[in-house]
């Protein structure tokens, strides 16, 4: 087992890092930005190093500064969390050059899954469902206009290095198509450097269930069920549950089996999410895969039992996957608190907490690195905490939902805490009557 790990992280993901660490006997290594001296997980951790100014490139990002920071510690792994390295291919090969295990897939199996068409190619090959579309790029503005034909409209044209919506571009009639061709071509350029395009079909009103993965370095691979994580705003999750209310016993099975074909395509090594579209004939769809640790990551903890991140870190370190089942027993749901103005596009508002009490109680988790007297920086994501309710039923979920919102005191900053409570009044919500589009016409101003 590795004795000393650097999170190269913040917030509230490296102090779940560390917690896990703590439990398992390894040192910690925190880094921090100027803007983040004052923050837990530089006084959780063992050991704490400054690598730069506030801005991420210049920090969080700085391989050069994160790799120097493992040498001086000693640290023998690093841990990336979400966001900033944690999909970088070049960190994890810079990290094996310098014999620091990085705790995640390889650099190769980070590649493959990180351009959007080779990833397809892979899960064709595999027999994994994917949305019919283009055999990989698309040559030019004529063969895609050809193809969108053969298909039929609407179509979708995505950047190859894209995900998350930038370079993504819905078209529902031939008349569109150069404009919104040349606009996506260039944001696929300007966000990624690379403006690679491919086409599909436009699946309408889709779920997002996505499978977490788990496999280890000597090619097993198991499944620990699904999460739904519809209700997004501008790509943006705000609120995620396991299990899908959407899907049954059958439909589990198959995306459970799907996914773990997809990850065996690759050999997959590590924690990992298959993310599917699924229509509302429940068909499903390979649409990416995460090759790190997920925001959303405790909703599955909360039914499954499972520390994943405590199973991350023994994948890292080789140890094998027992066959133990990961059935889902009872139902979580996450909701994001965000610094966050909802009532103002939700605008980010950082800025100083002056009064803090989280929920508590049975069935209720926070995760969250902030405290009341602490500045919220303007330079990084607006995540503030999540809270995680756990019940035997969805219904029973929602109500504990509904009291922990209520018990949640924040003042200082605005945040997501109204739109969550909106949400969970919300019949079509209570009723598991929602797709991808649910927020677009979501209505909460109204709220009482
Ligand atoms: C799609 C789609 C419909 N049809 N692909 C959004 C981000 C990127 N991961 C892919 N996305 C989508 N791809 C086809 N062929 C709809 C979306 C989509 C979406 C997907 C999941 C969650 C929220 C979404 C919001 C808008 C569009």
């Amino acid at each position: 087992m590795f004795k000393k790990i650097l999170i190269a992280n913040r917030g509230e993901i490296a102090l779940r890092v560390i917690r896990t660490c703590k439990e398992m006997g390894i040192q910690t290594v925190a880094v921090y930005s100027t803007a983040d001296k004052e923050s837990l997980h530089v006084r959780f951790a063992d050991e704490a190093v400054c690598i730069g100014p506030p801005a991420s490139r210049d920090s969080y990002l700085k391989i050069p500064n994160i790799i120097a920071a493992a040498e001086i510690t000693n640290a023998d792994a690093i841990h990336p969390g979400y966001g900033f390295l944690s999909e970088n291919a070049d960190f994890a090969e810079t990290c094996a050059d310098h014999d620091i295990k990085f705790i995640g897939p390889t650099a190769e199996m980070i590649r493959k899954m990180g351009d959007k068409i080779t990833a397809k190619k892979t899960m064709i090959e595999a027999g994994v469902p994917v949305i019919p579309g283009s055999e990989g790029l698309l040559e030019s503005v004529e063969q895609g206009k050809e193809l969108a034909k053969e298909i039929g409209y609407p179509v979708i044209i995505k950047a190859t290095a894209g995900g998350g919506g930038k370079g993504m571009r819905i078209i529902w009639s031939e008349r569109d198509f150069q404009e919104h061709w040349d606009s996506a071509r260039q944001e696929a350029k300007a966000s990624f450097a690379n403006d690679g395009l491919y086409m599909e079909k436009f699946i309408e009103e889709p779920r997002h269930i996505e499978v977490q993965i788990v496999g280890d370095q000597y090619g097993q691979v198991t499944h620990m069920s699904e999460r739904d994580c519809s209700i997004q705003r501008r790509h943006q999750k705000l609120v995620e549950e396991a299990p899908s209310p959407f899907i049954d016993e059958k439909v589990r099975k198959k995306l459970g089996d799907a996914a773990i074909k997809a990850a065996k395509s690759i050999n997959y090594e590590g924690l990992g999410t298959v993310e599917f579209l699924v229509d509302k004939y429940k068909q499903f769809y390979f649409m990416e895969m995460n090759t790190r640790i997920q925001v959303e990551h405790p909703v599955t903890e909360e039914v499954t039992n499972f520390d994943l991140l405590k199973e991350q870190i023994k994948i890292a370190a080789a140890v094998p996957i027992t066959g133990k089942k990961h059935l889902p027993v009872g139902h979580a749901i996450e909701c994001r608190i965000n610094a966050e103005d909802p009532y103002n596009d939700f605008r980010p508002s950082p800025g100083k907490i002056l009064e803090l009490h989280t929920s508590k109680g049975y069935g209720v988790r926070v995760d969250t690195h902030i405290f009341a007297g602490y500045t919220v920086p303007p330079y990084y994501d607006s995540m503030l905490a999540k809270i995680i309710v756990k019940a035997p039923t969805r219904d029973e979920a929602i109500a504990k939902m509904q009291r922990a919102l209520d018990e949640f005191i924040i003042s200082g900053v605005k945040t997501t805490i109204p739109f969550h409570k909106k949400l969970m009044q919300d019949e079509d919500f209570r009723a598991g009557n929602f797709t991808t589009g649910f927020l677009e016409d979501f209505d909460w101003k109204e709220m009482t």
